[in-house]
């Protein structure tokens, strides 16, 4: 049996250039993985605790100095000599050191690094793919979900915090029907893309990309984007409601003001009752599909009206309502606030948590959406996450810019690699 010999942490820099926690994890036989953290820009206020250094003469302050050292001076040395396969009983003890409900002591950065590192060399020590190995844990928890190509949701235009036009949701995702496999989904998403991004040029409205790669340019309403993307599909020669539908993550959040939601697609703020009547539209002129955190995050009764009157149409998406969190989790399904979740390790700080968290949904009949966040890296350990616990969904972001496609190119690699044990 292989142990733990080493594991210390640096700083590297996320997609947006913010600094992020990388860990390294060796183990005495000389194998060892790396691992590094995501980061989000629209966080829910229910997230675990994201350490940062708030030193404002580094970084803005947002630098991860204090994150890496609790790994090098506590988090790793208290894991020495530890079998890696034991994940459970490291996430555990790290869970333990920290002691804190949100991994405010530690932060869940760092936290979630060594966890994640730990995963990946525990893998690489059986000579097993990442996916197996997330999969073999999902069934020690009593799952048994075997492993699936997940369904893409293929961001195409961001807004919102996300996005540097002046778009009020945040992401507005091309799906491709679940008939399609993984490859065929790939393959329409980046021909919509590239459509959309000719219709916005051709419009003088491309402002630039967003954080999560799709364009963000100035339109007048949110509306607007929708009818660029019916006009991009049908020149595919999809057809909308067949092979591609709509979704959105509108982060609501992120609009919300004064107990008010204020769009550009109306003069006047609207409340919950009339941003429901929009979503309502919007189901009806555009088959949205799947809609993400429809409210603001502690909106609860109006969760419950829109899983009511939606729900047997589109998939209602809990973010920041839930946060990847047990106790938040079950209060919405005690509630029935949702059908789906948004699976985040970071937002709940260990891999085993995550599972456990995945157990839970799957037991309530709900679907999993399995997420990157905003600030990404090109580490890809979210697509063997999305695998091996069998995720109905994934998104990575656009089917462009580097630590996106990171992710996908990984599925399509794990699709080929199924493909030869059929
Ligand atoms: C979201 C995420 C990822 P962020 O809201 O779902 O798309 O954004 O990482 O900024 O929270
Ligand atoms: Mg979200």
């Amino acid at each position: 049996m292989s142990t733990i010999k080493r594991i210390w942490a640096r700083e590297i820099l996320d997609s947006r250039g913010i600094p992020t926690v990388e860990c390294y994890c060796q183990l005495d036989d000389g194998r060892f993985a790396t691992a590094s953290v995501p980061a989000g820009t629209s966080m829910g206020s229910h997230e675990a605790l994201e350490l940062r250094d708030k030193d404002a003469t580094r970084y803005h302050g947002e630098g991860v100095l204090k994150a890496v050292e609790n790994i090098n001076s506590v988090l790793g040395p208290a894991l020495s000599g530890l079998n890696p396969l034991e994940q459970a009983q490291i996430d555990q003890k790290l869970i333990e050191l920290d002691g804190t409900e949100n991994k405010s002591k530690y932060g869940a950065n760092a936290i979630l690094a060594v966890s994640i590192a730990i995963c990946k060399v525990g893998a690489t020590s059986q000579n097993k793919a990442l996916y197996t190995w997330i999969n073999e844990l999902c069934t020690s928890l009593g799952m048994k979900p075997g492993v699936k190509l997940p369904t893409p949701l293929l961001n195409m235009i961001n807004g919102g915090l996300h996005g540097a036009g002046n778009l009020d949701f945040q992401e507005f995702w091309m799906i491709p029907a679940t008939n399609k496999s993984f490859s065929e989904g790939l393959r329409m998403g980046v021909e919509v893309y590239q459509t959309i991004g000719e219709n916005l040029a051709r419009r003088g409205a491309i402002h630039s990309v967003g954080h999560e790669g799709g364009y963000a340019p100035n339109l007048f309403t949110n509306a607007d984007a929708f009818e660029v993307f019916v006009e991009s599909v049908r020149q595919t020669n999809y057809s909308m409601g067949r092979d591609v539908f709509l979704g959105l993550d509108v982060a609501a959040n992120s609009f919300y003001k004064d107990g008010e939601y204020q769009i550009r697609d109306r003069s006047s703020s609207l409340t919950d009752d009339q941003l429901l009547d929009y979503y309502k539209e919007l189901v009806n002129n555009y088959k949205l599909a799947i809609l993400e955190d429809a409210f603001h995050e502690d909106a609860w009764g109006s969760w419950k009206k829109l899983y009511n009157e939606l729900a047997g149409t589109s998939i209602i998406v809990g973010d920041d309502l839930i946060v990847t969190n047990p106790k938040r989790i079950q209060k919405a399904i005690d509630e029935k606030a949702c059908n789906c979740a948004v699976i985040k390790p970071n937002q709940i700080g260990t891999v085993f948590e995550t599972l456990q968290v995945v157990k839970m949904v799957k037991e309530a009949g709900w679907k999993t959406l399995t997420s990157h966040r905003s600030g990404e890296t090109n580490d890809t350990f979210i697509a063997d996450f999305a695998v091996g616990i069998a995720s109905d969904y994934a998104k990575f972001g656009a089917p462009a810019r580097g630590e996106r496609v990171a992710k996908y190119n990984r599925l399509s690699a794990i699709e080929i690699e199924l493909s030869y044990f059929k």
